[in-house]
């Protein structure tokens, strides 16, 4: 039985990707800030779900929670560094630092955390694969995005220079990046609990689902072990690229 490692496992990419591993047997430890989502996971997979309520940003406790985890879970085969987050969208002059230190504490420092703690397991195990969840935020500049591009720009180039220290070891790793996906509650927390908001950024279109990236994301983890996916990235069809900005007098 294969165990799973995801972060973000309360909700959205996380929680289809936590349900996408249960249907095929796998056994998870499921991460997040808010315990009952994980409870209620747990409840409908007894036996196979370790809820672990945890704030990545929390470099102890990331590290606590880790050496902690029961023997039948402590054998990660895949870690999936979901946990994640926008605020706001202000233009970088206006934009609020607390904000952007939070999205770095998160989306860097916090999949840092989690990725230094069990990557020692697996490369003494010899097999594993690691997938970040980046963003084609990380990719392609847009107005307002300015740290959480960032930010997953990040994780983009940190998921490949893994893959530079871990060559010839088993353990390989991917960044996956999606385009707009609809569903979860990435909007509304980007914009502070605004779901009017929140739900125009997806009128109109049909945006990938959680689903769609579960699915993504359990597709790379079951490659052969030769072959390593260095990048994914989706978008749903209604979304493609924009050229560059001219400011005309
Ligand atoms: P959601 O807001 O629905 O889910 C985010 C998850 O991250 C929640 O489970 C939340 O749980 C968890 N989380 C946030 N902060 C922390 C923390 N400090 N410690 C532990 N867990 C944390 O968003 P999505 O599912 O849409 O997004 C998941 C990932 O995908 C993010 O990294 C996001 O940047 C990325 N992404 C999203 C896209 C989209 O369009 N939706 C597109 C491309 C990438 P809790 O609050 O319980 O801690
Ligand atoms: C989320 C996609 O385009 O809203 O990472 O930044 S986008």
């Amino acid at each position: 039985m294969k165990t799973i490692l995801v972060t973000g496992a309360s909700a959205g990419f996380g929680h289809a990707i936590a349900a996408r591993f249960l249907a095929d047997g796998a056994r998870v430890i499921a991460c997040a800030r808010r315990l009952e989502p994980l409870q209620e996971l747990a409840q409908r997979h007894a036996g196979r779900v370790l809820p672990l309520q945890l704030d990545v940003t929390d470099s102890s406790a990331v590290a606590g929670a880790l050496a902690d985890v029961p023997a039948d879970y402590a054998a990660i085969d895949v870690l999936v560094n979901n946990a994640g987050l926008a605020l706001g969208m202000a233009p970088a002059q206006e934009a609020s630092l607390d904000e952007w230190d939070r999205m770095i504490a998160t989306n860097c420092k916090g999949l840092v955390h989690v990725t230094r703690a069990v990557l020692p397991g697996m490369v003494a195990r010899g097999s594993g694969t690691v997938i970040n969840v980046g963003s084609v935020a990380g990719e392609f500049p847009y107005p307002g995005g300015n740290v959480y591009g960032a930010t997953k720009a990040f994780v983009h180039q940190f998921t490949q220079n893994l893959n530079a220290d871990l060559i010839g070891s088993g353990v390989r790793a991917t960044c996956i990046e999606p385009g707009l996906v609809g569903g979860t509650e990435f909007s509304k927390v980007r914009f502070g609990g605004d779901g009017e908001r929140a739900a125009k950024v997806y009128a109109g279109t049909q945006p990938l689902s959680a689903e769609d990236i579960a699915d993504a994301v359990h597709w790379i983890a079951t490659r052969p072990a030769h072959v390593t996916v260095n990048v994914l990235q989706l978008m749903p069809n209604c979304q493609s690229f924009s050229g560059t900005a001219i400011k005309r007098n």
